[in-house]
């Protein structure tokens, strides 16, 4: 298997995933910054032209919730709940994520980070507010639902705290606001503890100077 990725925060869960799994996949690294992602190889594999993506034979796999499922479910392990109940809980779970949580994160992520950093542009303030107050309802439902458990499907660790934690490594820098929600603070600290969350990536190597 080939897992295609770039130090950013979609690709983080499926390398995340890979790694906790020790999944047997070699890393391919896809240079956002040089266009790699759109060049007609890679557009072959993932037609988005986005990280991350998975090959495994003639498989093509793109979506990093597809991925941490696939790679999940070929380990055989829990992150991929067996039970039909609990899959469409944790579906229900990705699906919010994509539409409210992580969306508005990822807005804030956008605006502080991406724009200045590689775009040259300045964060839009009107457009930090609205992402700011959107984020702050939705990280109310979900902290309220942290409150008695360990991890989102309850006491088993899933892809569902991989999927929804996506953007929260960036929390200071994109100022993704969830101070003073503790229930996500405690949540997001014990994923910290996990070196695969921590450190999803593989090392770079070094360039030397010529
Ligand atoms: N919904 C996709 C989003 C993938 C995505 O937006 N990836 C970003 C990096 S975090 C990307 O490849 N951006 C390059 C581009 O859009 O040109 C997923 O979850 O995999």
């Amino acid at each position: 298997m080939k897992l295609y990725y770039f130090e950013s925060s979609n690709p983080r869960k499926a390398c995340a995933v890979a790694k906790y799994l020790g999944s047997p996949v070699e890393f391919v690294r896809i240079d956002l910054g040089k266009g790699e992602n759109k060049t007609p190889r890679f557009l072959a594999i993932n037609p988005n032209g986005k990280v991350p993506a998975l090959t495994d034979g003639e498989t093509r796999i793109w979506e990093a919730n597809a991925i941490m499922a696939y790679l999940a479910r070929a380990a055989g392990s829990d992150l991929w709940p067996r039970q039909d109940d609990r899959q469409i809980e944790l579906t229900r779970w990705l699906s919010w994520n994509a539409s409210h949580f992580t969306r508005h994160a990822a807005t804030l992520v956008f605006e502080h980070l991406i724009k200045p950093n590689f775009l040259g542009r300045g964060p839009d303030p009107k457009v930090v507010d609205e992402a700011t107050g959107l984020f702050k309802q939705f990280a109310a439902v979900l902290d309220e639902h942290l409150g008695g458990r360990t991890y989102i499907l309850g006491d088993t660790l899933t892809i569902a705290d991989f999927a929804v934690a996506g953007a929260l490594p960036d929390a200071d820098r994109a100022k993704i606001p969830i101070e003073g929600f503790t229930a996500i603070e405690r949540w997001h600290a014990r994923l910290n503890e996990l070196p695969a969350w921590r450190e999803p990536f593989p090392a770079r190597p070094q360039t030397r100077a010529a």
